[in-house]
């Protein structure tokens, strides 16, 4: 199966970012997490994302807060598919993330999820791999019965204490 890269802009992103490898590790994902930011170490940056492909990447989940271009940055050298994290960590409460990480030009996009939507950045990426993987499938799927199940659990708590 192909990697997952997961790049934050800080180590000051992990908190959010490690939500995300749960979901990796739930689906048996394999992935490698980097520190690199588009406009501290955007050489690093560039070579990481030109090269990504090439080194077993199927996915690279890019995080990062306040003036967030890394997802961008990253998009502008490979062609793999690039999930963009918004990181709420300026002032702004996430909302300069995510526009920066969102509003891509025409023909360089970045798949945005929610600020600090690491989880759903996992779901997609696993998602876009299991386009070629009937395995990786079946777990996605069996997941989300899982998860549909659980609502319906606490449906039946609720109704039970209050429908009387
Ligand atoms: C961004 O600046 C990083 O992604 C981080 O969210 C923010 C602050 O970084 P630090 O100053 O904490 O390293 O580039």
């Amino acid at each position: 199966m192909k990697k997952v890269a997961i790049v934050m802009g800080s180590d000051s992103d992990l908190p959010v970012v490690e939500k995300a490898f749960g979901v990796l590790d739930e689906f048996g994902i394999p992935y490698e997490v980097h520190v690199y930011s588009a406009h501290r170490t955007p050489v690093e940056a560039r070579a990481f994302s030109t090269h990504a492909a090439q080194n077993g990447f199927g996915v690279i989940i890019a995080a990062a807060g306040m003036a967030a271009h890394l997802a961008g940055a990253i998009a502008a050298n490979t062609v793999l598919p690039v999930i963009g994290i918004p990181v709420k960590s300026g002032g702004l409460g996430g909302m300069d993330a995510l526009l920066s990480t969102v509003m891509m030009p025409p023909g360089i996009p970045v798949a945005t999820v929610g600020i600090d939507g690491a989880k759903n950045a996992a779901y997609l990426a696993a998602q876009i791999l299991a386009v070629e993987d009937p395995e990786l499938t079946g777990k996605i799927m069996r997941a989300r019965a899982s998860a549909a199940a659980q609502v319906l659990d606490k449906d039946m708590t609720l109704v039970k204490k209050y429908n009387k």
